[in-house]
C-alpha cells in the first residue's frame, strides 16, 4: 500500500461523520501510482477486468449503427468516434441557437441545424466538481461522494486530499476497453494529485489545467501558480490563459488527426467562459458582451475548427459531437440563463439545465429539438452502447441509454422517471415528467446560517412555466405526494443532509497532497 494513501480515517478533516464513513480508502490497491503509460498496473488491470466483464460485447450493435462503407472495412473503424465539448459556466441562453442575441455563435448554430438541440438536458450540480464527476461516471455526485470537497466546500480546491476514486470506472475507461484512443484536453477538477489525474482515469493523453482558472496564486497567495499540465507534468505556471482556448483547440485537432484511423474519444472541458475570462487577440474586444462574449465566440470558433477538421479527414459521418456546459452562468459575469430562473450554484433550472447540441450526420436527424429529460449522467451508458459495449454492471450507474432520443425514434421518451437536484449534500428538488418540486428544507449552509429562512415547498409545471414562477402546490396535492415519495427514495439511496445513503461509494483520498508545481 502506498504510504501516501491512508487506509484509515483521517480525523483532521473528517469532522463530518458522513464523510468519515465514506472516505475510508479501503478500496485502494497497491501499484496505483505506477504510470498508466507504462502498461497495465494491478489497479488498472482489475478495473479493466471489471469493464470487460461488465461490458459484454453486444453483437452487431456498433455495426448496425455504422452500416455502409465503414462496416465493410471491419475492425475498429466500425466504432464511432466521440467528442464531448464541455464549457465551464456557459448559460442556457448564451448561444445563438438557444436564443442569445448578444453572442455570435454561427458554428454551434450550424451544428444545431445539422443535428439536434436538447432543451431539457441537465447536469447534476450547479458547480464544477460534482457536475464533472457525473459526466465521468454516469452517477450522481453523492453516489461517488464527489458532491463537495473534503472540507465541505462547493468544489475541490488546489492541493486537495480528495479526488474521484481511481476505482470508479470512467467513460474513458469504458471506451479504452473497446480500443479507443482517449484524450482529455482542458479543465479536469476531479482531483489535482497524481492519483486522480485524467492519465489515471482512462485517458491516454492529458493537456490542461487541473482545477478552475480562478484558483491560482493571484487569487490566493498560498495556492501554487495556476499549472498547465501535459500528461502529469506541469509545463507552464502560471498558465497563459489568453491562449488557452486556442491551444486546447490545436491539441484536439492534432489528436484527432493522428487518431483518424482508430476510434477515438476526446473530452474537451473548456476553461472558459469561467471567470476570469480570457481570449486570444483575435477575439479580444470583438464581441458585444465584453470579455465574456469574447470567449464564448472563441469557443464557437474552436467548435467550428473541430467540425471542419472532421470533414477534411473524412470522418464526419462516423463522429458524434456533443456540445454542452458543466453548470449554468454565474450571476455577475455577463452570462445568461434566460428564459430560466436562477444561476450557477442553485437548484433552479438556470443552475442545472444546460444548452446541449448533438450532431452525427446520418444518425442524429438534422434540425430537430428534443425536450425529453436527459442528462450528462446518460453520456457514459449511451456512448458505451454506441461503442458496442455496456456500462459497468458491478455497481449502480444512474445514467441511462438515451440513444432512442438522439436517433429521433418516434415516440421515444425520457428513460428517467425522476431527476434529483442536489445542492452539495442537500436534496433540494425533484423532477418527474413536467413537474418539479422544490422540497421544503432548512437553509443551514456556511455563511448563510444567520437569519436563514426555511425554504418552502413549491411545485412548478416546467412545460407551462419554464421560469419557475407559478407555484401550483396547492392545486395538485397528489403530484406533491408522488414527488415527495420519490424524494424519500433518493434519501434512502443517496442520502441527504446528516443522513447517509444506502448506496454511496467512497471518494479517493490522499493524506499528504502536494501542490502541482513546475519542476
Ligand atoms: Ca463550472
Amino acid at each position: 500500500m502506498d504510504k501516501n494513501i491512508n487506509p484509515v480515517r483521517n480525523s483532521r478533516v473528517d469532522k463530518n461523520m458522513e464523510q468519515t464513513l465514506l472516505e475510508v480508502s479501503s478500496q485502494f490497491l497497491p501499484g496505483q501510482k505506477a504510470n498508466i503509460s507504462n502498461g497495465v498496473n494491478r489497479r488498472n488491470f482489475l478495473k479493466l477486468a471489471g469493464v470487460t466483464a461488465a461490458g459484454v460485447m453486444l453483437p452487431g450493435c456498433a455495426d448496425e449503427l455504422l452500416s455502409g462503407s465503414a462496416q465493410s472495412t471491419g475492425g475498429p473503424a466500425n466504432k464511432p468516434n466521440f467528442i464531448i465539448i464541455f464549457c465551464d459556466d456557459l448559460g442556457y441562453g448564451d448561444l445563438g441557437c438557444f436564443g442569445s442575441k448578444k453572442h455570435r455563435t454561427p458554428n454551434i448554430d450550424r451544428m444545431a441545424a445539422e443535428g439536434m438541440r436538447f432543451t431539457s438536458f441537465y447536469v447534476t450540480s450547479g458547480v464544477c466538481t460534482p457536475s464533472r464527476s457525473s459526466l465521468m461516471t454516469g452517477c450522481y455526485p453523492r453516489r461517488v461522494n464527489m458532491h463537495q470537497s473534503g472540507r465541505n466546500e462547493w468544489v475541490l480546491f488546489p492541493v486537495a486530499q480528495k479526488g474521484l476514486n481511481p476505482n470508479e470506472i470512467t467513460i474513458a475507461e469504458v471506451l479504452k476497453a473497446q480500443d479507443y484512443a482517449t484524450a482529455c484536453v482542458g479543465k479536469w477538477h476531479l482531483g489535482d494529485q497524481p492519483e486522480f489525474l485524467p492519465t489515471r482515469q482512462g485517458f491516454d493523453y492529458y493537456y490542461g489545467i487541473p482545477y478552475s482558472n480562478d484558483m491560482g496564486a493571484r487569487q490566493r497567495s498560498k495556492n501554487p501558480p495556476l499549472p498547465l499540465l501535459r500528461n502529469e507534468k506541469v509545463i507552464e505556471a502560471p498558465a497563459d490563459q489568453n491562449t488557452l482556448t486556442k491551444r486546447y483547440t490545436e491539441e484536439v485537432l492534432k489528436f484527432i488527426t493522428s487518431n483518424k484511423d482508430k476510434p477515438f474519444f476526446v473530452y474537451l472541458p473548456h476553461t472558459m467562459p469561467h471567470n476570469p475570462v480570457h481570449s486570444s487577440e483575435k477575439f479580444r474586444g470583438k464581441s458585444a458582451n465584453d470579455g465574456y462574449g469574447d470567449c464564448v465566440e472563441e469557443i464557437d470558433w474552436s467548435t467550428g475548427k473541430i467540425l471542419e477538421t472532421l470533414k477534411k479527414l473524412g470522418i464526419d459521418d462516423r463522429t458524434l459531437v456533443v456540445f454542452t456546459s458543466d453548470n449554468g452562468a454565474a450571476k455577475r459575469w455577463g452570462g445568461s440563463n434566460l428564459p430560466l430562473s436562477g444561476f450557477k450554484g442553485s437548484t433552479m433550472e438556470g443552475g442545472m439545465r444546460e444548452p446541449c447540441v448533438m450532431r452525427w450526420p446520418g444518425k442524429i436527424p438534422a434540425g430537430k429539438t428534443c425536450d425529453e429529460l436527459a442528462s450528462t449522467l446518460d453520456l457514459m451508458p449511451t456512448l458505451a452502447r454506441l461503442a458496442g459495449t455496456k456500462p459497468p454492471t458491478d455497481r449502480i450507474i444512474d445514467g441511462k441509454d438515451i440513444w432512442p432520443l438522439m436517433a429521433g425514434k418516434k415516440g421515444a421518451k425520457s428513460p428517467h422517471e425522476v431527476f434529483y437536484y442536489y445542492f452539495r449534500d442537500q436534496l433540494q428538488a425533484v423532477r418527474s415528467g413536467k413537474w418539479k418540486l422544490h422540497l421544503p428544507f432548512k437553509i443551514k449552509k456556511r455563511k448563510q446560517e444567520k437569519d436563514a429562512p426555511n425554504a418552502p415547498l413549491k411545485l412548478y409545471d416546467l412545460e407551462a412555466d419554464i421560469g419557475e414562477t407559478n407555484n401550483l402546490a396547492d392545486q395538485h396535492p397528489d403530484v406533491v405526494k408522488r414527488l415527495l415519495a420519490l424524494a424519500e427514495k433518493a434519501r434512502d439511496d443517496l442520502g441527504d443532509v446528516g443522513r447517509k445513503g444506502n448506496n454511496q461509494r467512497p471518494a479517493g483520498r490522499v493524506v499528504t497532497p502536494k501542490p502541482l508545481r513546475r519542476k
